[in-house]
């Protein structure tokens, strides 16, 4: 189908929609064949692999949500949410990323995919319900559909979430508004228990706490508001323990709200970054990131507000470690350090060289959960993206930063190689003055 016939399938007036433009025609990228990267501006990341649309059949017109799937073998596999598909792609070496297979989904400009145990589930506003792909065989390079949820028609929904831990899958948007929770006891047949519906649900995180005062309770964090999601718009906090007697603890407000798009709870769990998708155009904003402790549930406080000082629009986010993975539209991939709420941008792939400007483009969404620590991102006209996170070459302290303390590091070991070769960044088994320079030139 052609890009400008899949406008029509939706509203007009969606801002998403009105920015869109074709997918961009390239040769795909495989750091393994040595054919020079394409140019693309970035900092402590290194793009291994890059799939552009057409990779995946000449018939998907965008890409959308993107979440990651490792075998029991330990090897790796980028899931991608296409405009006609869902493809399965291995990059258990990202340097070689090679499309396993591409399976056919109802057309939507949203699709969005997530996994419990070797199954994945995918959702799309084009509705269809619930598509549910068994990954039990992707190592021979077999996935097939091996069940559907078709419940609710229209059966459109905007995203999905999978509580891991308690085995429920969470329905957000879409036909349902609020909520749809499913049981999934039997991964393929998943079991509807209950549905939430007193707002509409953007997105979601559902966890389970093990420790602390909500040990053992099953917490549901939303972005959410009324009107779909325009009115009132903040982060609903639910006890969802109890499917049948479901708990609002908090439907609380950040500062200078526009819409509530998504966010995920640090690490330890004490906070939640959110992001909001309208607050760049309607508050004429930069890039934010809003900073919510939820130490205590009913009374979450927003610590601190974060901008990289970026127009570009953010949309979805991951924590990891000390990291926050962001995935900002026209600005591409944003790493943040994070150091107890305080945050630094300390690495960036743009995967949209022309501007920044506060537009739908761009890359939709990332994943950094891969053992090994590649990060894969997907993006509305480009494809799948296939990244190292890695310092660059002069910062020889490791904390992505190229500063005075690593040019001491290289003053001690000047002259020292072979026995001490931390300044050899131009690996030439000297630590000598092309070293020094080098790590001068790297320096902000
Ligand atoms: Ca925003
Ligand atoms: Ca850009
Ligand atoms: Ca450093
Ligand atoms: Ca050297």
């Amino acid at each position: 189908m052609h890009w400008l016939l899949l406008l029509f399938l939706f509203h007009e007036d969606d801002p998403k929609i009105l920015d869109r433009q074709p997918p961009v025609v390239s040769p795909s990228f495989r750091a393994i064949e040595q054919r020079g990267a394409p140019p693309f501006t970035s900092l402590n990341v290194t793009l291994a692999s890059w799939l552009p649309l057409a990779e995946f059949g000449a018939n998907h017109t965008s890409g959308a949500d993107c979440w990651g799937y490792t075998s029991p073998s330990g090897r790796e596999y980028a899931l991608i949410g296409l405009s006609h598909g869902t493809g399965f792609v291995e990059i258990s070496n990202p340097d070689n990323a090679q499309v396993i297979e591409v399976l056919p989904s109802p057309v939507s400009l949203w699709r969005d995919v997530k996994t419990y145990g070797d199954r994945a589930y995918a959702v799309s506003e084009g509705g269809g319900g619930i598509q549910i792909f068994d990954l039990s065989q992707i190592d021979s390079g077999v996935v097939v559909q091996s069940g559907t949820v078709d419940d609710v028609p229209p059966n459109k929904t905007h995203n999905v979430a999978i509580n891991e831990t308690s085995g429920f899958l969470y329905r957000c948007g879409g036909s349902g508004q609020g909520l749809r929770i499913y049981s999934l006891a039997t991964p393929d047949t998943p079991v509807f228990v209950n549905s939430w519906s007193f707002r509409y649900v953007h997105d979601a995180q559902i966890v389970t706490y093990t420790s602390g005062p909500y040990a053992g309770r099953e917490i549901a964090f939303l972005c959410a508001g009324f009107n779909n999601g325009n009115t009132q718009t903040g982060l609903t906090i639910l006890d969802v323990t109890d499917k049948n007697n479901i708990l609002e603890l908090t439907h609380f407000f950040y500062s200078t709200p526009a819409y509530s798009h998504q966010g995920w709870l640090s690490p330890d769990r004490t906070r939640f970054y959110l992001n909001d998708e309208l607050d760049e155009q309607f508050q004429s904003t930069t890039t934010t990131t809003r900073v919510v402790n939820v130490e205590d549930l009913s009374q979450p406080v927003e610590e601190a507000s974060f901008t990289n000082g970026n127009s570009a629009i953010d949309h979805n986010l991951y924590t990891k470690d000390d990291f926050i993975y962001a995935a900002n539209y026209r600005s591409g991939l944003r790493i943040y350090r994070n150091n107890a709420g305080t945050l630094s941008e300390i690495a960036f792939f743009d995967t949209y060289p022309t501007d920044d400007q506060a537009n739908f483009n761009g890359l939709w969404s990332s994943y950094p959960y891969f053992p090994s620590g590649t990060i894969i991102g997907s993006d509305l006209e480009r494809g799948l993206f296939v990244w190292r996170f890695e310092p660059v070459s002069g910062d020889l302290n490791g904390d992505y930063i190229v500063d005075e303390s690593d040019l001491q590091l290289a003053s001690e070991s000047w002259h020292q190689c072979p026995s001490n070769c931390v300044g050899d960044i131009n690996g030439n088994l000297q630590v000598e003055v092309l070293d020094l320079t080098g790590i001068i030139n790297q320096m902000q």
